[in-house]
């Protein structure tokens, strides 16, 4: 999830390889390293900011004229020194980075135990240097062949760069579902998985696909399927400054993690999600998974979006697993003196796993003897270090600070929660089981869809809303937290003053409000709810309100009222939020753009608030 950069040629490849990790610093990590080969194999690693790699490096007095370097983004075992990459073979003579999560390597792990490889950390990483010697070392085949043969036996996400110290004037790398290119200098080649360490060097560049291998040598390289199909790969040049690069071409970090959210939401669910035999592996919760099911009720307490992520899974635990769930605001919660104690669950959510009211929940619920579950983005966090169990999202880092893609992650956590003790608790029978989990398969081609289809057409909505002073959002059971998330964005990077409410609740006040220059977003998505959504727009449209609907491809009532329409995918009513919040961080943000505002950095926002 993080960054690879690779050198093979006749430069300092220490020296290079740091360069490059700090162009890509900008993504966030947790740590950093390298292997350099100079007849043997030479491991540094450093904590933290890649300064430190470099440190530990200059004073190693180590260099090499070849070399493959990484941050790392933890997903498979805490931020420390043993699982920081590059990970060795057991034999140390393959050193490897990989980008990315492999989804089978429990049980390839396993089989690698039962032959009597001995493995050193908690990454999924290691399986594949470890696999890779083993069928290298077992079988009379070329390393290259045994590459191919171990990357037909992973599954999962990967961009991987590899040294072997037999072969010390060749850099392998292979890639699926996480990005990697090549930079052809002259008479030294560059690896990185974006252009930015490498645009200072050369504007050559060639584009790994999935499902693709290449062989690096400093003056040439072979590109090749795992298949053993050889390629000739077109040479792009570069056009690119590094910023943009840094923002992969989209203007804003915002903007990119919206669009990451396809990518983002199947790495959430990747191993978790079992399609065939309609069962759900949450491996956090196995500990607690009686707790669960015996527990009176669970309070879920968080902050900002991650409450309104809260809420949805309010819904949802009370929908599909029958369980009492209240939400709190982790601020409140805290110094309320709450009722909880043995027998209850608290759950806490936190993208960055630092928020410090959130964390107070949740040591206030432990002391009083509540069994306190954390879903938290960053591995190592102190909220996952403090929780008794609980699920990472693995949305990958998040940088713009209104967060995207960690809340669709955590509402795709908590939707797999909910149908995990649904099952355990008798409420999901198998044929139920099958039809939520292939439908919850599928939305992340959903979301494509959605980005793919109204990203034209809400840039050109915005523009006439731009300008608006005020904006109401309103939506129905699991939409009602979704308004409350949009106008959430809309305030927090456009800082337009904007309110979400349920949408009955508009009777009871915020109807005063509405007039002709009012714009009222409907999201209006759920099927068991769609008269009443009706008569709620009905009410809109007769104060002269401008609407603005979230609904179901070809629902014609709800467009025939609405001044603009976004059509969203059907989908099983409780997944809906997952969809419906996509249109509404668009909205916002082109909404922000058009108004100056930087979106990534609003003013007066921090990223993880880690004050009261
Ligand atoms: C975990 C390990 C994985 C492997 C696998 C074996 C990590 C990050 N993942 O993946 O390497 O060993 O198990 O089946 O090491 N947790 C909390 N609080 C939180 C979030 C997580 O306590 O807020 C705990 C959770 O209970 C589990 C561990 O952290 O013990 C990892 O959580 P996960 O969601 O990555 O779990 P899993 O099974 O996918
Ligand atoms: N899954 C690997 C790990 O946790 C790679 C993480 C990354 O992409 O940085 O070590
Ligand atoms: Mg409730």
């Amino acid at each position: 999830m993080c960054g690879i950069v690779g050198y093979v040629g006749e430069g300092d490849a220490g020296q290079i390889l740091v360069k490059g990790l700090k162009r890509l610093e900008y993504r966030g990590y947790d740590s950093a390293g390298v292997a350099l080969m100079n007849g043997e194999m030479l491991i540094q690693k450093g904590k933290g900011k890649v300064i430190n790699l470099e440190k530990n490096l200059v004073a190693s007095k180590i260099t090499g004229k070849i070399g493959i370097g990484h941050t790392r983004w933890a997903t498979h075992g805490e931020p420390n020194d043993i699982n920081y990459h590059p990970h060795l073979s057991e034999s140390g003579k393959i050193a490897l980075v990989h980008n990315g999560i492999i989804e089978n390597y429990t049980s390839l792990r396993k089989k690698l135990i039962e032959r009597g490889r001995t493995f050193k950390s908690q990454t999924d990483t290691e399986i594949i240097a470890q696999l890779l010697e083993e069928i290298f070392t077992t079988s009379d085949i070329s390393f290259e062949e045994a590459l191919q043969l171990t990357l037909k036996q992973v599954v999962g996400t990967y961009g991987l760069a590899i040294v072997n110290i037999d072969e010390p004037e060749r850099v392998y790398v292979a890639r699926k579902g996480s990005p990697l290119l090549l930079g052809i200098g002259d008479g030294e080649m560059f690896i990185a998985s974006d252009a930015s360490p490498i645009v200072e060097y050369t504007n050559k560049v060639i584009y790994l696909d999935d499902g693709e291998m290449a062989i690096v040598t400093k003056d040439d390289y072979q590109v090749k399927t795992i298949e053993d199909v050889k390629l000739t790969k077109e040479i792009h040049e570069l056009a690119m400054g590094i910023e943009e690069i840094e923002k992969a071409g989209y203007p804003h970090f915002m903007l990119k993690e919206i669009f990451e959210q396809p990518r983002s939401i199947a790495d959430c669910l990747r191993g978790r999600l079992n399609t065939s035999d309609s069962t759900i592996q949450l491996g956090g919760l196995v500990n607690v998974m009686e707790e669960l099911v015996s527990a009176n009720r669970i309070v879920i307490a968080a902050c900002g979006t991650s409450w309104h992520s809260g809420l949805v899974g309010e819904y949802l635990f009370e929908y599909l697993a029958k369980t009492p769930v209240e939400v709190e605001y982790a601020s409140e919660f805290r110094y309320r003196d709450p009722l909880i104690g043995k027998g209850d669950v608290l759950l806490v959510i936190s993208q960055s796993g630092e928020t410090a009211d959130t964390l107070a929940a949740l040591r206030e619920a432990k002391a009083k003897g509540a069994t306190v579950l954390g879903i938290c983005n960053v591995v190592g966090s102190t909220i996952s270090r403090e929780t008794d169990a609980g699920v990472f999202t693995h949305a990958g880092p998040e940088i713009g600070v209104a967060s995207t893609k960690a809340f669709t992650a955590q509402v795709a956590v908590l939707t797999m929660m909910a149908i995990q003790l649904g099952q355990a608790k008798g409420h999901i029978d198998n044929a139920r089981a099958a039809e939520l989990i292939n439908e919850l398969d599928s939305i992340p081609k959903k979301v494509e869809h959605i980005l793919n289809e109204s990203d034209e057409s809400i840039q050109e909505m915005a523009k006439l809303f731009t300008y608006a002073p005020n904006f109401l959002y309103l939506g129905r059971t699991y939409n009602f937290p979704v308004a409350l998330e949009g106008a959430l964005k809309l305030k927090e990077i456009s800082y337009i003053h904007a309110e979400g409410y349920p949408a009955a609740e508009m009777k009871h006040g915020p109807i005063a409000l509405i007039d002709d220059m009012m714009p009222v977003v409907v999201i209006a998505a759920t099927d068991h709810t769609n008269d009443k959504m009706i008569s709620n727009i009905e009410e809109v449209k007769a104060r002269k309100g401008r609407i603005i609907s979230i609904m179901n491809d070809g629902n014609s009532d709800v467009k025939d009222l609405s001044n603009f329409c976004v059509n969203i995918p059907s989908t099983i009513d409780c997944f809906t939020p997952l969809l419906t919040v996509i249109p509404l961080q668009l909205l916002s943000y082109y909404i922000a753009v058009n108004r100056g505002c930087n979106v990534d950095q609003p003013r007066n926002l921090a990223k993880s608030v880690t004050v009261e």
